[in-house]
């Protein structure tokens, strides 16, 4: 098998995974519909995929993970630097010759008795001067098909990799699927990936945030780019102009609902053009402009929540071709169901877990169990989506007019601001945090802070990485405006103050006028006041019409709140603390600065 593959780099490195892994046999994978439907067929017959109803959702499978298996294991996730400064105080650490004795171990004979495929995958447009090439082997089934779709895998990522020894080495083997045995490292010195124990998509998936942030983040600091959590959307506006925005938030802060966004009733004549929804990688073009490509060809989105109303053109995406993980499924007719589904629950059908599972059943503590995990998800082919953007495979990407980063805000943070300055933005995606209120989980008003929405998946040290950041900005003579967008604010009441889902357009409106305005934008102009945390819309300033919205609630999302900002800073100063003296002296001097305006 193996003698059929010309890449002696590849051939070398699978030849010595094959006497570690020890499988029984090895396929090579081309990603052609005849192996789809081979390797589909195999996994029904023993159960690991569930065929759904082909007449009401036509090439689509359901599958269910081990009940320890449901998300990313970031305590188990290590990133593994000869030095362990460069992993820095955010990461995991563990040396790569302990993490390779020790997890070698695990590694040894895991295959016995099972077949190993060999994935080539390509991350990006096919040809695109930014596209990246690796090779996943696995022993699941259900990772091939994902990989199917969330890359662009098969003959034509072995044929663009040609003799190149340039390529991502990812060896992933479900072992025995216990926790105590799980890890995932990243071994970003030698562009490698090893992944034990686990079946779960941010676990196994090696192309998503293993590949595409931890490791290329590493890259893209010595390639001189940059990998970021961040999803990209086009807005058009009436006359058709189209402008680019990459947005970075934490997890629960509707990336995907941004990323797919349908504009309100009011707003007659803009539209809405996805490009990606999860990871941007951006390089600086020739006319010293950032552009962005989505290595990704698929989307992996969570499911709960997800209906015609939150996101019709998720739904829309998700109704052929898509692999369901860990929903409802109703034995009778084969369809699947979940929390917050437009249709009613079925009466009667299986948890995720393949437990009988009613809408009324309760736990010990008598409250509603939960059909679909609320981690459950949807694979589905970025082809698919309505509103895909025309310029989504362009081999040069998009050009990103604003970065926004956002988080989850009760107070404090108003709905949208400006940055004066790419140094300044920097600073902001360094503080962004996500804020829990007494109605969710965790401690009331607890503050988690997630720069750049990359905590989890910032491949070395991040104080390095802020140091990159701020570098990086001085190469772009025409760098993207820098924004912080909030959702979520409330009144004293509890109440959000902002609408949300479509009407966001509103905000990201303001977002776009200041990116094209002829005036000078790091100046305050007519549509926005200077306060001490940067360029805040005036209340006129935001397109309001066909919106129910009280003069109070709009000046309250708006209002920079001194006390606030000042607990704030003290805060910011904590989180930086683990820094120590590498945190870059910019940042310090933006803290300082900010205080200083506060009074
Ligand atoms: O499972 S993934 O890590 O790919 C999804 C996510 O957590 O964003
Ligand atoms: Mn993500």
């Amino acid at each position: 098998m193996l003698e059929s593959i010309a890449n002696q780099h590849l051939k070398g490195w699978l030849d010595g995974v094959v006497v570690l892994l020890k499988p029984d046999s090895v396929r090579l994978c081309d990603g052609s519909e005849t192996e789809k439907e081979e390797l589909t067929a195999q996994a029904l017959k023993t159960g690991e995929l569930v065929e759904l109803n082909q007449e009401k959702l036509p090439g689509c499978y359901y599958h269910r993970t081990a009940s320890n298996d449901v998300a990313r294991t970031e305590h188990l996730t290590f990133i593994c630097t000869t030095d362990r400064q460069n992993a820095g105080p955010t990461n995991n650490w563990m040396s790569p010759e302990d993490a390779k004795a020790k997890v070698g171990a695990l590694f040894d004979g895991a295959m016995k008795g099972r077949t190993m495929y060999i994935m080539p995958y390509v991350m990006g447009p096919i040809g695109s001067p930014y596209a990246k090439i690796g090779v996943e082997v696995t022993d699941s089934i259900y990772v091939v098909l994902n990989m199917r779709i969330m890359t662009r895998m098969g003959a034509k990522a072995l044929e663009m990799l040609g003799d190149s020894n340039n390529f991502n080495r990812g060896m992933h083997s479900k072992g025995d699927l216990s926790v105590d045995r799980r890890f995932i490292l990243h071994f970003p010195e030698e562009n490698t990936i090893w992944s034990i124990g686990s079946g779960y998509g941010g676990n196994v998936l090696l192309s998503k945030k293993c590949l595409s942030l931890r490791i290329a983040s590493f890259l893209g600091r010595k390639e001189g780019w940059l990998a970021e959590h961040m999803l990209i959307v086009g807005i058009e506006d009436p006359n058709g102009k189209v402008t680019y925005v990459a947005a970075a938030f934490p997890s629960a802060c509707g990336k995907t609902n941004l990323a797919m966004m349908v504009p309100p009733e009011s707003m007659k004549g803009y539209k809405i053009w996805t490009v990606g929804d999860d990871i941007a990688w951006m390089n600086i073009g020739k006319d010293g402009r950032l552009y962005a490509i989505n290595p990704e060809n698929g989307f992996f989105g969570v499911v709960p929540g997800t209906n015609m109303k939150t996101n019709p053109n998720a739904m829309l995406t998700m109704q052929k071709n898509t692999i369901y993980t860990n929903v409802v499924l109703n034995p009778e007719d084969k369809t699947i169901w979940w929390e917050g589904h437009d249709e009613s629950a079925p009466e009667k059908a299986l948890d995720w877990q393949g437990n009988e599972w009613m809408p009324e059943t309760l736990d010990a503590d008598g409250k509603k169990v939960k059909g679909a995990h609320p981690n459950s998800r949807f694979t589905a082919p970025a082809s698919q989506c309505p509103c895909i953007s025309p310029n989504w495979e362009a081999p040069e990407g998009v050009p990103i007019s604003a970065i926004i980063f956002g988080g989850r805000r009760a107070k404090t943070a108003p709905l949208v601001y400006q940055s004066r300055d790419w140094q300044h933005g920097v600073y902001v995606g360094a503080t962004m945090a996500s804020e829990r209120t007494a109605a969710q989980y965790g401690k009331q008003g607890e503050l988690r802070y997630d720069p750049m929405a990359m905590l989890p998946f910032c491949g070395y040290n991040m104080a390095e990485y802020f140091k990159y950041w701020l570098e990086f900005g001085k190469r772009m003579t025409n760098p993207p405006k820098i924004f912080h967008v909030n959702w979520f604010r409330q009144g004293d009441g509890g109440n959000f103050l902002w609408p949300g889902f479509g009407e966001n357009l509103r905000a990201i409106e303001w977002v776009v006028n200041r990116c094209n305005m002829a005036a000078d934008s790091t100046k305050s102009g007519d549509n926005a006041d200077e306060t001490s945390i940067g360029f805040v819309p005036k209340a006129s300033a935001l397109n309001t019409s066909g919106l129910e919205i009280s003069q109070e609630n709009l000046a309250e999302l708006l209002r920079v709140d001194k006390e606030e900002w000042l607990q704030e800073v003290e805060n910011r100063n904590e989180f930086f603390k683990q820094f120590g003296e590498d945190l870059p002296k910019e940042i310090k001097e933006e803290q300082e600065k900010l205080k200083k305006n506060l009074g």
